[in-house]
Order: C-alpha cells, then sequence, then structure tokens
C-alpha cells in the first residue's frame, strides 16, 4: 500500500465560519442508516465498477485495500442538523477509478451501491472533487462496523447522506437517477451551504 505523506484539505474546513445555518457542534458521532449494519465477509467482499465504462471491473477486497491511499481533513454536516469538525480520514481517492476502468465520455453522474441496500447518486463533478474517498480508516483507526467498515465513502462538501456506508459498487450514468432518500424527499445535490436539505 502506498501512502501519500500529507493530507487533502477540505476547502470548507478553511471557512472563517465552519457551521452551516441550521447546524450545531457535536463532539458525539451518531449512527444513522435505515437498515442493519451489514456484516463483512473479506471473502465475498467485491467492489464491483460498472455501468458507462469501457468494461466492468470487480476487486476482491485484498484488491481494492491494495490500492494508493490519501489522507483527507474535512467536515461533517447531517442533514438532521449535527455537525462534526476536524475528521481525519483514509482510504482511497475516487479519482482512483480513473486507473481502474475507461470512464466513456457520455458518463456523467454516479450510483454509489452498498451491501445493506442503500444507493445515493452524484454528478461525477461532485464525485471526483479532490476531498472525496473511499475511506478505510477515520482518525487512524478503522471505521467501525457502525459507520460503514470495511469501506465508506465520504464526501465532504455535500450533506452526510451522500456519504455512504458498506459500499460496494459504483456505476456510471449517462443520466441522474435518484437514491434512495433523493427519492424519497431529500435534496438531489445536498449542499449544507444552500441548505439543500431537502426538495
Ligand atoms: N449504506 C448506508 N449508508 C448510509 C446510510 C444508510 O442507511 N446506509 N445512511 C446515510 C445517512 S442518512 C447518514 S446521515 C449517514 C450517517 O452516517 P453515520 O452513521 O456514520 O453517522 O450515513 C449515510 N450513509
Ligand atoms: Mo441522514
Amino acid at each position: 500500500m502506498s501512502e501519500k505523506n500529507y493530507t487533502i484539505i477540505s476547502p470548507d474546513t478553511q471557512k472563517k465560519n465552519r457551521v452551516p445555518n441550521g447546524q450545531r457542534l457535536t463532539d458525539n458521532f451518531p449512527v444513522l442508516h435505515f437498515n442493519s449494519i451489514h456484516e463483512f465477509n473479506r471473502d465475498k467482499w467485491v467492489f464491483r465498477i460498472w455501468g458507462q465504462v469501457e468494461k466492468e471491473k470487480r476487486l476482491p477486497y485484498n484488491e481494492f485495500i491494495s490500492l494508493p491511499q490519501v489522507k483527507v481533513f474535512s467536515d461533517i454536516h447531517c442533514v438532521t442538523g449535527w455537525s462534526k469538525l476536524n475528521n481525519t480520514w483514509q482510504g482511497i481517492s475516487s479519482k482512483e477509478i480513473k486507473n481502474l476502468v475507461r470512464i466513456k465520455p457520455e458518463a456523467k453522474f454516479v450510483m454509489i451501491y452498498c451491501s445493506d441496500d442503500y444507493y445515493t447518486n452524484l454528478a461525477c463533478d461532485d464525485f471526483f472533487a479532490d476531498d472525496v474517498l473511499f475511506a478505510v480508516k477515520l482518525n487512524g483507526q478503522d471505521i467501525t462496523p457502525e459507520h460503514g467498515h470495511p469501506v465508506r465513502l465520504v464526501v465532504p462538501r455535500l450533506y452526510f447522506w451522500k456519504s455512504a456506508k458498506w459500499v460496494n459498487g459504483v456505476q456510471f450514468l449517462a443520466k441522474d437517477v435518484a437514491g434512495f432518500w433523493e427519492s424519497r424527499g431529500y435534496h438531489n445535490h445536498g449542499d449544507p451551504w444552500r441548505e439543500q436539505r431537502y426538495s
């Protein structure tokens, strides 16, 4: 595993006011999901990249965890109103996907899939932002089962429902499709600085 010895700073952490409207700070880390915690099986776990790509790719756990890793310093803003600042995540940059598959030019969106049947949609521009990663560690420790072990996506600039836990796939799409919460009243984009909470 190669590890870069610098940390990517999510730009929102450099704002003078780091807490968006309607949010309050917490030092706790609440656990929120609609289903039960997914159980990790190292031998069965597969990360799949498919859709608008030249050739579908499947990575077993050993291959996925051997990809180059980065660190990202970022804040969390949950649509339910809590924010948690100063998180250092470690994991695989979303940009690493570009080294694994050839993405077709018509791909403009992604759907992120999880082993608990959750899914969430992102524009490629948001997905490939510098501070987006498939995190395996938080503050130097493995991500705990309730927070998404072994892999969770972290999208620092959007509300935390876009940060899918127990991630096991990325599908590239030419047209946007609403995710689990996005098709149940949550905003399609989810920018906390514009309070894009519900649609
Ligand atoms: N796989 C999966 N990821 C998920 C969810 C879920 O139900 N399943 N819930 C989302 C929502 S609505 C929130 S607020 C955050 C909560 O993350 P946490 O439990 O680590 O605080 O996870 C997001 N990722
Ligand atoms: Mo949420």
